[in-house]
């Protein structure tokens, strides 16, 4: 029988710890079968952030480093300018990078290091109990606005993405989400160019992903799916950002 689908080599035989209808599972397993598919995975070092995927080093069989909250994008530009002949990315939550590390972000994209950002986007800080993260939505209740994000107490919505659309070394960021198949798809497409844009030299480049916590917005998955597509997306529309390649 012709086989259709099988786990990428660059994933460990282990059973992620996400919850049901988290989207961290579905963006592993996307940038784990880029990795195998540009063959680079001897040559692969990951950065995982503190948040949910604190432990991805459980999961990619790549080499993997560690980096306080906020700092994997300095982490990386270490690792990466130490070792040019590398392929390094950075996995973040949005109160990785786009809250703690925002400094750390802004100037390494600027810089231009030649580092790979997978930005996961849910909207909330996921591992520590759904607090109001830089990217929650204007109305969006959290466990610190249960009644809901209002701008005028609490701040508009961070769309960090196109604030990099202005760094002038940042070479590609796109945002995608991971809803449905054709998303799913089409992010796959944006992390494998994300990749290639470094192998190429090019500079900076970023894909954004806005991914589903069922737990923490109380929400079926089936639902938090489509209250990306219907909510989220109004303030984070998915496109291309910046490409100069
Ligand atoms: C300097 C610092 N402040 C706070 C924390 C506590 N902390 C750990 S994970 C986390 C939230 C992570 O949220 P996010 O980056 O959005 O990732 P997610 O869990 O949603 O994937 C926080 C606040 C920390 N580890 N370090
Ligand atoms: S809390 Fe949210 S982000 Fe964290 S594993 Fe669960 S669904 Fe995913």
């Amino acid at each position: 029988m012709k086989k259709v689908f099988e786990r990428p080599k660059s994933l460990k035989p282990a059973v992620f710890h996400y919850c049901p209808g988290c989207g961290h599972s579905i963006i592993h397993r996307l940038v784990a079968e880029v990795i195998d598919e540009l063959g680079i995975q001897e040559r692969c070092i990951g950065v995982p952030p503190a948040g949910c995927a604190v432990l991805a080093y459980n999961y990619f069989d790549v080499d993997m480093g560690e980096a306080p909250h906020g700092r994997a994008t300095a982490v990386a530009t270490g690792i990466k300018r130490v070792l040019p002949d590398r392929v390094v990315f950075t996995y973040q939550g949005d109160g990785d990078i786009a809250a703690i590390g925002t400094a750390e972000t802004v100037h390494a994209a600027n810089r231009g290091e030649r580092i790979t950002a997978i930005f996961v986007n849910n909207a909330v800080y996921g591992m520590t109990g759904g607090q109001m993260a830089p990217t929650t939505i204007t109305g969006q209740a959290t466990t610190t606005s249960p009644g809901g994000r209002v701008p005028l107490r609490d701040g508009y919505p961070v769309d960090l993405s196109q604030m990099l659309q202005t760094a002038a070394g940042a070479a590609y960021i796109e945002r995608c989400a991971v809803t449905n198949p054709k998303n799913i798809n089409h992010a796959k497409k944006a992390i494998r160019k994300a990749f290639q844009v470094q192998l190429d030299d090019l500079g900076f480049s970023m894909v954004e992903i806005l991914s589903p916590c069922p737990t923490n917005w109380k929400m079926s998955s089936v639902d938090a799916s489509k209250w990306v597509d219907e909510e989220m997306t109004k303030f984070f529309p998915l496109k291309v950002i910046r490409d100069v390649t």
